[in-house]
């Protein structure tokens, strides 16, 4: 297998700690998205998205994140990432689409007005933007903080797909500067992520 991504990406980091954690066998090329490396053709045949996290197994191209870390985790069946029992798995499921759909997107704000900006693209971070992307991630951050009181993990009593595609948000916490202060909950929990050795070698 092959796995091309960016190492600042938190949709990239989340799935090389999923190979890291599952101790898969697998050749990880960094494209250089600052250089504009996914728009290569060879690339866009791969991901007509220009995107990575792209994975290539033989004949079998996938893109999407989420998908990608539950195919690896079908690559080694007896893991606990991804339960087979199935309401544990919808559960699981339920924090792919949410990270997705709502965290993922209101973190995305931050990471692009105060990270990529900066560092890509030598532009000032627009503050509308900033006041849009803090008023949805209070809204959501809000849930996980609730949802984490008295527990280890988002999903059952062990680290599943859910903590690792979530907490990959929180690796930007600081250089994004998100509100993080009344969210104590988050912050321990996200401790848990960055103790995991799949976590710490997949930066
Ligand atoms: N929903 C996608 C998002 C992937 C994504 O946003 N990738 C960004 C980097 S974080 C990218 O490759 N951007 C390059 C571009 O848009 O040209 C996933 O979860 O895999």
């Amino acid at each position: 297998m092959k796995l091309y991504h960016f190492p600042i990406s938190p949709n990239s980091r989340r799935v090389v700690a999923v190979l890291h954690h599952l101790h898969l066998d697998c050749e990880i090329e960094a494209l250089d998205l600052s250089k504009g490396e996914q728009m290569q053709a060879d690339f866009l045949k791969l991901n007509p998205n220009h995107m990575i996290p792209t994975l290539v197994d033989g004949d079998f191209v996938l893109w999407e994140s989420n998908a990608i870390m539950q195919y690896l985790c079908s690559k080694a069946p007896t893991n606990a990432l991804w339960s087979a029992n199935p309401r544990v798995q919808a559960d699981i499921n339920r924090w792919l689409f949410w990270q997705a759909a709502h965290f993922g997107s209101a973190c995305s704000v931050m990471i692009f007005e105060r990270v990529i900006k900066k560092l890509f693209m030598s532009a000032e971070a627009d503050l509308q933007e900033i006041a849009k992307g803090e008023e949805r991630f209070h809204r959501f951050a809000q849930v996980l903080e609730q949802h984490l009181k008295g527990r280890e993990w988002i999903v059952g009593d062990a680290v599943t797909l859910a903590d690792f595609s979530v907490g990959s948000f929180l690796d930007l916490a600081e250089m994004a500067q998100y509100p993080m202060t009344p969210y104590t909950e988050i912050a321990r929990w996200y401790s848990n992520v960055q103790q995991l050795p799949a976590w710490k070698s997949s930066v």
